[in-house]
């Protein structure tokens, strides 16, 4: 069988990008990540394109206009002349102000609504911009890192042609932006696997935040005490995973990869491995659905490169060589000069075992509660594909139909029109899609 074919974005000019001295984001990672794919020979096996930029309006489907418009104009040397809006927006401590700031965001949130447009048009089954994910971004506000939220504005673009997207999280930090985005709709299902605690950034995500409104039971958090390894964490992720997939039924499913769970990170407290990580991206792949894959946090970059060069050949069902070839960036990877060092931290896993049942078992329990593929009209689907007993094997050319059935669907007002002037959200952030 041919592989899945996969979309790759990459800026040369993303890497340029400095948040300042001493600020923990490297926008350089996306530079060293490229630089091992490439010299690995994957370009070879998936198509690879320079992105698009993102317009002011492309953002705005999303943010508010006050807001875009700020970072279209602060720089550096005028922010102080916007002291107010510096502090409305939560731009100056942890989300500097930058030379290039908005080239920056156009650039990022250009790669995943553009690998969007591809997965909506059948141009590729996956889609990948390591330089994407920035979770954190509100409607109206920086965090975190982050100022635009490029994976809210590409699951807005899916939703033109999916009834039902799944996005799931595993970078350390919960996924607040997205998830407040869609809390009030079942057209999204947002769930971030998190450290949660002690004040571990944001704050949110506990298990009894579910959605509410149309979106109750549509939230999914799984948090998670410090220390965790991969033998654990796939205890959890993997029948996580395998509920949601049964009991949404997604079209498509947009995965932030976060490599700030990896082990040794220099903000995480995590402990990962390289192939504990990947393990979660080829558990998604598994279930053949279209997949946009982003980056997110990742703070040790040496780390970060190997871990999404290593996650593209999982996407591409390519087996790569523990040995790094020749790059440029070779000095970086010493003095082991691998793709899989040892990068076990002396964390200890406070995630016990009982602990972890009984978030199995809550989670389990809500999602019995939430409506089964919702947004699909069941009556609308022909009797031939409704013929199975409930007894029988499950047929798998049934999901392809019903995957091209629901992109013919556009449930009564539920279809997001990203050219009418946001009309369609109300004042907190909350879109009504
Ligand atoms: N979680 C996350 C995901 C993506 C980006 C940034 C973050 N933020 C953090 O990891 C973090 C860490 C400590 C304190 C507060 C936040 C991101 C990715 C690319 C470019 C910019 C931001
Ligand atoms: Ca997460
Ligand atoms: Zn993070």
């Amino acid at each position: 069988m041919p592989g899945p074919t996969v979309a790759y974005f990459y800026d040369q000019d993303v890497g340029n990008f400095h948040y300042g001295p001493g600020h923990p984001m490297k926008p350089y990672r996306i530079a060293l990540t490229h630089a091992l794919v490439l010299n690995y020979g994957l370009y070879k096996k998936m198509k690879v394109y320079r992105p698009y930029r993102a317009t002011f309006h492309d953002m705005c489907r999303f943010h508010s206009e006050e807001y875009i418009d700020f970072l279209r104009r602060v720089t550096p040397q005028n922010q102080q002349g916007f002291t107010k809006s510096l502090s409305a927006f939560n731009v100056g401590e942890d989300c500097p102000v930058f030379d290039g700031l908005f080239d920056f965001c156009a650039m990022y949130t250009g790669a995943s609504l553009e690998g969007a447009v591809k997965l909506n048009n059948d141009h590729c089954d996956i889609a990948i911009n390591w330089s994407g994910g920035l979770h954190h971004a509100k409607k109206y506000e920086a965090s975190g890192f982050c100022y635009v939220n490029d994976i809210v504005i590409s699951i807005l673009e899916l939703l033109k042609y999916n009834s039902r997207v799944l996005y799931l999280d595993i970078d350390i930090h919960h996924g607040d932006g997205v998830q407040e985005a869609f809390y009030l709709t079942d057209r999204v299902m947002t769930c971030s696997f998190h450290k949660y605690g002690n004040f571990f950034f944001p704050g949110t995500g506990d298990m009894y935040e579910l959605g509410a409104e149309s979106g109750r039971y549509y939230s999914l958090n799984v948090p998670l005490k410090e220390g965790i390894d991969d033998a654990t964490y796939m205890q959890v992720f993997k029948p996580i995973v395998q509920a949601v997939m049964d009991f949404y039924q997604p079209t498509c499913v947009v995965l932030q990869c976060g490599a700030d769970s990896l082990g040794s990170d220099r903000l995480g407290c995590f402990n990962l491995s390289i192939k504990g990580h990947g393990e979660c991206v080829k558990v998604v792949k598994s279930y053949n659905i279209p997949m946009l894959v982003l980056g997110g946090g990742g703070y040790t970059k040496r780390n970060v490169a190997r871990c999404w060069t290593y996650e593209t050949s999982v996407l591409l069902d390519d087996e790569l060589s523990n040995e790094l070839p020749y790059n440029e960036y070779l000095e970086y990877f010493a003095p082991d000069f691998s793709l899989h060092p040892d990068i076990s931290t002396k964390h200890e896993n406070l995630n016990t075992k009982q602990y972890l049942d009984q978030i199995r078992s809550t989670i389990h329990e809500n999602m019995k509660c939430l409506i089964h593929a919702p947004s699909v009209q069941m009556q609308d689907i022909p009797s031939d594909l409704l013929s199975l007993e409930d007894n029988e094997e499950p047929d798998p050319d049934i999901r392809d139909n019903q995957d091209e059935l629901d992109k013919r669907i556009e449930p009564d007002n539920e279809f997001y029109d990203g050219d009418k002037d946001n009309d369609k959200e109300n004042g907190d952030g909350f879109l009504d899609v």
